[in-house]
């Protein structure tokens, strides 16, 4: 009896320490926060297209596509070097006035593929 107590006491215990392990792989990166806000209506464009996770990102890539659906983000995109959970990139200067949309891929650090898309809007 002693034995057997003793025994599924430490199986209750190994089973906690495997879930308090596999909960943070489970929860999956999110979006935090961006800058602009999804769907803002701005009165000047911006000058940079920013997406905070819930996690860190092994990488990712961000795009920005103006109203006639061409590229107004420079470069891919990247993990911003001051933040691991953070993408940024950069856009052109002179936007015109209209819906724009950013979309990311990104890899969090537990290898999850995910996609993200957003847009803004600058006003005329
Ligand atoms: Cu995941």
């Amino acid at each position: 009896m002693r034995r057997n107590r003793i025994v599924s006491t430490t199986a209750a215990v190994t089973a906690l320490a495997v879930a308090a392990t596999a909960a943070p792989a489970l929860a999956h990166v999110e979006l935090a926060f961006s800058s602009p806000k999804n769907k803002a209506k701005l009165s000047k464009a911006p000058s940079s297209v920013s997406l905070t996770f819930s996690g860190p990102l092994r990488s990712g890539t961000l795009k920005v596509t103006g109203p006639n659906g061409k590229k107004v983000s420079v470069g891919s995109g990247a993990r911003d070097p001051r933040k691991i959970s953070r993408l940024l990139v950069s856009l052109k200067k002179g936007l015109k006035a209209g819906k724009y949309t950013s979309r990311a891929s990104i890899v969090a650090a537990d290898g999850h593929k995910e996609s993200f898309t957003l847009t803004f809007t600058v006003r005329s």
